[in-house]
């Protein structure tokens, strides 16, 4: 269910704090919206960010213990010289998390003056935040698939999102189903057209699963890519989907939820800068991997699409909304994506088969 950020008062988030181990200072707060799922605040003193406090959305992330625990087993790899390190601060019963009542927080560190974009038209950026989804995936990459637990089952699969949304349909009053014709049409015309487009099944790796634009921190001095946040999703997953989660908010120069959908770009020279990103990485795709990368670049956006569109006829009892009909505004620019994104399979083959090197 979505929350309401009002129901925290600065003593409560204040009590939080003492939960975890961290100096005794006096902390300020700000609340960072940008998320559709957990409820996220800055913590600061005397102005300067120290640390990230989040609340965990126990209804979509049921199991919390295995979430953390693969997000510390990922952390404990993501050390490297040319990635800034994320670290959990303990709670003071020695956990990585604390429970109150029956929401569950935790509390990170802040990496100095960093910052995100929601979308960008910079080809520099986009390069980045390809170099940086291929360093966590060769920081992750030895990682064994099956030591992580799957802490929302079939998360990216499209045959539970189609169940899903066939239930929703079935149950929405009349009134939301003609307003949601189109949207709906579209699904059916999608669900035949991916039933064809499928790839042989690449190897699962670990991925980061949410990996928008926005995931990404930035260093404010020099916009370099610093590391991926929201590790939330951190499970065994298969390449395409982070890439095609990237290339969604990367090459779109218009947020997930524009209504003019003139706004709504597939940016060839963002694509080129991100895929030549990824390359400046040593190889670390297969072949199966590489093949099904445009796929994956039609598959994520019209996942989403779908899930947004299942939330409406739901009334949005999922994902945070800021107004009444954000989650169809959402499916019908994810959905008018999708098919911009069709119109480039054959132009991303090509780019990605010039640019991007494989490891077998
Ligand atoms: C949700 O809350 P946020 O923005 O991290 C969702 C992602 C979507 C994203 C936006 C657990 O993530 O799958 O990409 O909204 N996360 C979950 O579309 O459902
Ligand atoms: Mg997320």
């Amino acid at each position: 269910m979505a929350l309401d950020f009002s129901s925290y008062s600065e003593e409560n988030l204040q009590a939080i704090l003492k939960e975890f181990k961290i100096e005794a200072k006096v902390y300020s707060f700000n609340s960072l919206t940008a998320g559709y799922i957990n409820d996220t605040f800055l913590v600061m003193n005397q102005g300067t960010p120290l640390y990230i406090l989040q609340r965990v959305n126990h209804e979509v992330f049921v199991n919390i213990e295995g979430l953390m625990t693969n997000v510390t087993s990922a952390l404990k790899q993501l050390k490297s010289s040319h990635y800034s390190q994320i670290s959990l601060v303990a709670a003071s019963t020695g956990k990585s998390y604390a429970k109150l009542d029956a929401s569950y927080w935790r509390l990170m560190t802040y990496i100095p003056n960093s910052t995100t974009f929601n979308t960008t038209t910079d080809t520099d950026i986009a390069f980045e935040a390809g170099r940086i989804i291929g360093r966590f995936h060769s920081l992750l990459g030895r990682e064994i698939p099956a030591n992580y637990k799957e802490t929302i089952p079939k998360f990216h699969e499209l045959e539970l999102r189609k169940m899903q949304f066939l239930a929703a349909l079935a149950r929405a009053t009349n009134t939301k189903k003609k307003i949601a014709n189109d949207a709906t049409n579209f699904v059916t015309v999608m669900l035949e057209k991916l039933a064809t487009m499928g790839t042989a099944e690449p190897p699962q790796r670990i991925c980061h699963n949410d990996t928008k634009l926005n995931n990404i921190l930035f260093s404010k001095a020099n916009k370099k890519a610093l590391c991926l946040i929201d590790l939330d999703t951190i499970m065994p997953g298969y390449f395409h989907y982070d890439f095609g989660d990237a290339v969604r908010t990367i090459v779109n120069t218009a947020p997930e939820d524009e209504q003019n959908h003139s706004k709504i770009t597939f940016e060839e020279k963002l694509f080129e800068a991100f895929v030549n990103g990824l390359a400046a990485n040593d190889a670390f795709l297969s072949s199966e991997e590489t093949k099904a990368l445009p796929y994956g670049v039609i598959l994520m956006p019209f996942l989403h699409g779908i899930r947004a569109l299942t939330d409406y006829l739901n009334n949005n009892v999922y994902y945070k909304v800021s107004y009444e009909n954000q989650n169809l505004d959402r499916a019908l620019s994810l959905f008018n994506f999708t098919k911009k994104a069709l119109a480039k399979l054959d132009y991303m083959e090509t780019v990605i088969s010039r640019h991007l090197p494989q490891s077998n």
